[in-house]
């Protein structure tokens, strides 16, 4: 008798596996979104004086899209518009210092909450910059709205950047690791406890900072912000990119055998960079590059990880980053002095926070086994549209006022044609806009104008006159056709214009 139940149940148990495989055919999709990396960093976009194995195995056995964009020259409106499928001007997305309140409200659409509708399981891991809490976040408490409140099952958080207070990970709703008795107090305007800053200790760093970079101290270095407390929770700068690892494998693991979205943002390579001692001298360039090489092992053992499972060729893999590339970024980390022969923007000009093409051309690689047949595509593509096209993929329709500024464009992203976009948006302290090879810069007296040009050395694209360019016979920018040819500067001035004013639905 026991043994004929046993087998009873056994063969139920088959029928419902196999029922569950049958249901979950949809490809398990991964977002690898790497921070500040430019253009030209990857030696599969031309760089030399880095080796990047693992990402150029992406790109050789996928496509890599020569005019792939994210949609901001910063963090928070590029991850904002990715998530969201919104230009980040509709919600004023703008970089977020590390105590600012979730800025995704709980009822706006959104790429992981519609992937939860149709049954994936889904997860962040890594860098978030897109606020905490409702305006009085409490980090001794429950940690929230935060990402599950927007259709994330999961999330492992740097909560804003790595320069930012407070310097602990969030898991789910919680700061991860901390003593009750020793509470986080975080403030951005005034000092908080006994903990020493930059500005007055200067010979506990390991780095030199500007002014903004020199409060409280933490594992040696100095970050924006004051925090006290929350000591035995405080980050080991170089532990975290194994720590994110490790979380992304066990998320993995547990959602193998259904659909299952992970958006891996990597703290790599934005400063602080402090890679493990293991990529020491990985590069001739200092940290920014070892930092390079670090980012692609851990790519690399991502990927490793779906192929042991076997899963690799139900998965497409999208690669990216969230805006163009810097060298001082705030800490004298040697990163200019080191640069040697390397252009970390490829052929382009400007970089982070830059309206001129560096600040949003990015890598961009999709690859997906079997399903992307390996090629290069000059397509003008935007990260903004990877909810639409994801939806398609899915066959799920959009409602009205879902991801309204993103467009369709699967088959580009899969490599099946090479449409792309007609026209693009790109945001930074000013606005360009693409319109196939004709760029336009719209006037601007932002004043970060000076902050970006002279501090950063970046060619910011704030300027006060029009700017028009064309691509296709100058890739860097250089000569302006503002006043030579009107005809498509009033074309593309209008076409703002109207984007600007259109109505936020579908
Ligand atoms: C800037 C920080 C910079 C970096 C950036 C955000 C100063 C002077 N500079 O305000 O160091 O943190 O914000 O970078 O504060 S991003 O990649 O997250 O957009
Ligand atoms: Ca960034």
């Amino acid at each position: 008798m026991k043994n004929i139940l046993t087998t009873i149940l056994a063969v139920l148990l088959t029928w419902s596996a196999v029922d569950a495989q049958e249901k979950n055919t949809n490809p398990n999709i991964v977002i690898i979104y790497v921070d500040d990396l430019g253009y030209g960093d990857l030696s599969c976009y031309g760089a030399t004086e880095v080796q990047t194995p693992n990402v150029d195995k992406l790109a050789a056995g996928g496509m890599r899209f020569t005019d792939g964009h994210c949609s901001a020259a910063t963090c928070t409106p590029s991850r904002f518009s990715l998530l969201t499928g919104r230009y980040a001007f509709r919600d004023k997305a703008a970089i977020l210092p590390g105590d600012a309140p979730m800025l995704i409200k709980t009822d706006m659409p959104t790429l992981p909450g519609m992937l939860k509708e149709i049954g994936y399981a889904t997860a962040v891991v890594g860098k978030w910059h897109l606020g905490l809490g409702d305006g009085d976040v409490d980090w001794n408490g429950k940690v929230s709205p935060g990402p599950l409140e927007i259709g994330f099952d999961y999330s492992y958080l740097i909560p804003a950047t790595g320069d930012r207070v407070p310097c602990v990970l969030v898991e789910n709703h919680h700061v991860v690791g901390l003593d009750k008795k020793d509470p986080i107090e975080v403030n951005y305007k005034n000092k908080v406890g006994n903990d020493p800053t930059g500005l007055d200790n200067y010979d506990l760093l390991r780095y030199g900072a500007d002014r903004e970079h020199s409060k409280t101290i933490v594992n040696g270095v100095s970050r924006i912000g004051y925090m006290s407390g929350g000591n035995a929770a405080r980050w080991r700068d170089e532990t975290v990119p194994y720590q994110m690892l490790e979380k992304a494998r066990a998320f993995i693991d547990k959602n193998q055998d259904k659909p299952f979205f992970l958006y891996f943002a990597f703290h790599d390579i934005h400063v602080p960079r402090l890679p493990d001692h293991r990529f020491d001298g990985a590069t001739d360039m200092g940290v920014r590059g070892d930092a390079i090489v670090q980012m692609d092992w851990v790519t690399g053992q991502l990927i490793d990880h779906l192929e042991e499972l076997g899963i690799d060729d139900n998965t497409l893999i999208v690669f990216s980053s969230d805006n163009g590339p810097v060298l001082d970024d705030g800490y004298a980390d040697q990163a200019r002095e080191r640069i040697g022969n390397h252009k970390p923007a490829g052929p382009f000009r400007g970089g982070k926070y830059s309206a001129y093409e560096a600040g949003t051309r990015v890598p961009t690689i999709t690859y997906w086994p079997g399903t992307i047949q390996p090629g290069t595509s000059d397509a003008l593509m935007n990260h903004i549209d990877l909810y639409a096209s994801i939806a398609a993929l899915l066959n799920h329709p959009l409602k009205e006022k879902e991801a309204v500024d993103s467009e369709n464009h699967l088959e580009a992203f899969l490599g099946r044609n090479h449409d792309g976009r007609e026209v693009m948006l790109e945001e930074a302290f000013s606005y360009g806009l693409r319109m196939g090879n004709y760029k336009y810069i719209h006037p601007s007296k932002a004043s970060a104008k000076n902050w970006i040009n002279f501090v950063k050395g970046i060619d910011s694209g704030i300027v006060d006159y029009p700017e028009l360019y064309d691509l296709s016979k100058d890739k860097r920018e250089r000569k302006n056709l503002a006043s030579e040819n009107k005809k498509q500067l009033k074309k593309m001035q209008a076409e703002l214009e109207r984007i600007f004013n259109s109505e936020k639905t579908r």
